[in-house]
């Protein structure tokens, strides 16, 4: 659809006013909120990632594409969190530590409370110890890990350690995702389920709270 296409155009140009107008006349024209998001700006967003590790275009420009990625977002919240309200069970998510990417994560999030969870997000840049904390503390049975690089995978298993170590695997579920991460690391760290898109990430949780 020609809308959709010009709204990851101006994602891809990182022109937040163009995005963030776009996105409303989408809203307008009534196009569903996930088609919105999927084939708009996650479609223009998945070319700024090639483009920018092809070396055609440098940080900056990543920056303004995330800058309008959240303009449009803002106006797809209220739709996507418009879902069945009732109290699914709490979930702590975040990025893990040395990670700064938090759209595929906040996106997560979105997906999860549209569904009825009620979610705790840690934000970016979080430790190991904090998701183990936070989970204990407030009787949150799904942990959802969100890593982006390579680098920063490995945290990821520290977590699913951590909880190991405190005899909790059995209480609280370990979900990770993040453009790296595949099902086949997940089952190497151990880790209870993978899950490579937000949607897919809500159904699986749905199945974790199940198990507990
Ligand atoms: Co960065 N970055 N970045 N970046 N960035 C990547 C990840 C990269 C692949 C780009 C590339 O080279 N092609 C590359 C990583 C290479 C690697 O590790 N192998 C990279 C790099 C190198 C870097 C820096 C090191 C660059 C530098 O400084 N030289 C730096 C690192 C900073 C740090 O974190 N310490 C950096 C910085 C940044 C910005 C800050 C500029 C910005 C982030 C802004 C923000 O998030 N607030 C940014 C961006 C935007 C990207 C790309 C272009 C797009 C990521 C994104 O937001 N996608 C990315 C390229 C790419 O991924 N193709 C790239 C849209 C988002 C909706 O998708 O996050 O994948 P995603 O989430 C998906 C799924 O993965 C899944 O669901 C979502 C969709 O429904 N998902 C989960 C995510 N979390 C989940 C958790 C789950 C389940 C599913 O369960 C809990």
């Amino acid at each position: 659809m020609e809308l959709l296409k010009a709204l990851a155009a101006a994602l891809e140009r990182g022109d937040h006013q163009q995005t963030l107008e776009i996105t409303r006349q989408a809203i307008k024209q009534e196009i569903p909120a996930k088609r919105i998001l999927d084939d708009g700006l996650v479609a223009g967003m998945s070319v700024v990632g090639e483009r920018f590790g092809a070396r055609e275009i440098y940080l900056p420009d990543v920056l303004l594409a995330a800058k309008a990625m959240y303009a449009g977002l803002d106006q797809l919240e209220p739709l996507l969190e418009a879902g069945d309200m009732s109290a699914m069970g709490k979930v702590v998510i975040g990025t893990v530590k040395g990670d700064l990417h938090d759209l595929g994560k906040n996106l997560v999030g979105i997906m999860l409370k549209g569904a009825g969870f009620d979610v705790i997000d840690l934000g970016k840049d979080v430790p190991a110890a904090k998701f183990v904390e936070v989970a204990v503390q407030e009787g949150a049975t799904v942990i959802g890990l969100s890593a982006l690089l390579t680098t920063t995978m490995p945290v990821m298993k520290d977590v699913v350690d951590l909880l190991k170590a405190k005899g909790l695997d059995d209480a609280i579920k370990i979900i990770v995702g993040g453009a790296p991460v595949t099902d086949d690391w997940a089952r190497q760290i151990g880790a209870h389920a993978y899950a490579y898109d937000a949607s897919r990430a809500v159904e699986s949780i749905r199945e974790l709270v199940g198990q507990v």
